[in-house]
């Protein structure tokens, strides 16, 4: 029941200029993006209702017990029940939190939704490699069609991404899609996403991996479904003859 409530942002979606800007994420383009916004703005308004309340305080006792001609200190070894409340709160709203937050982790993390789209992602210091099944249908083989740094994918479709590093950690981070995973030398870990809207969207690497990070960039192409078969046609088939 929890989950279902919804805390949305504040500002207005898709709108240029200031607005656009005071926004803290950007445009959500994914199935599940909803789910991982609500829960930030519902964790946005109780640490700025908290840092409120806390600053308002702070400056209230400031004037509130100010030194004074003839006030006298008073020395107080502390408040059993005060400090019992304020230990109690924060960790009920943890672990509702915690409760709130467990449906969106296993959809996103620990459950794949079939499909029969795969790509394979390798990182290395200071690009994305990625590949596409070849005629055999088939990822990690010979005829592998391969580029660099630029993913193209249909929109509505469920893509699974298998991530894994050649070198050291990098994390495969698409924010339009709040779709964000390290990528481990050795092991190779399967995500998924499922674009809504066509376009370029950025993919830079989130894990600091060297020198080259800042730069270590690719983009995500969503297309209809018309034009991801037309460049499915232009640059996947021609190769896969
Ligand atoms: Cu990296």
């Amino acid at each position: 029941m929890l989950a279902k409530l919804k805390f949305f942002c504040p500002f207005p979606k898709h709108k240029d200029g200031l607005l656009e800007m005071m926004r803290w994420l950007p445009e959500d383009v994914s199935t599940y993006g909803h789910e991982i916004d609500s829960l930030f703005f519902l964790i946005y308004y109780i640490t700025a209702a908290t840092f409120i309340l806390v600053t308002v305080l702070m400056v209230l006792f400031l004037v509130m017990y100010r030194e004074r001609p003839g006030r006298r200190a008073t020395y107080s070894h502390g408040n059993t029940t005060l400090e019992i409340i304020w230990t109690i709160i924060p960790a009920a709203i943890l672990i509702v939190l915690s409760f709130m937050s467990v449906n969106t982790w296993a959809k996103l993390k620990n459950t794949v939704p079939p499909s029969d789209f795969a790509i394979q992602v390798t990182a290395k210091q200071f690009n994305w490699g990625i590949a596409y099944p070849g005629a055999d249908g088939k990822l990690g083989t010979e005829d592998d069609v391969k580029f660099d740094n630029d993913v193209h994918v249909p929109v509505n479709k469920v893509v699974h991404v298998h991530l894994g590093s050649e070198d050291v950690i990098h994390s495969f981070f698409i924010p339009n899609l709040r779709f964000k995973q390290d990528m481990v030398p050795g092991r190779t870990v399967t995500g998924w996403f499922e674009a809504t809207k066509p376009g370029r969207y950025e993919l830079p690497c989130a894990e600091l991996c060297g020198f080259g990070h800042s730069g270590m960039k690719g983009w995500l192409h969503v297309h209809s479904a018309e034009d991801y078969a037309k460049w499915a046609a232009e640059n996947l088939a021609a190769k896969q003859q």
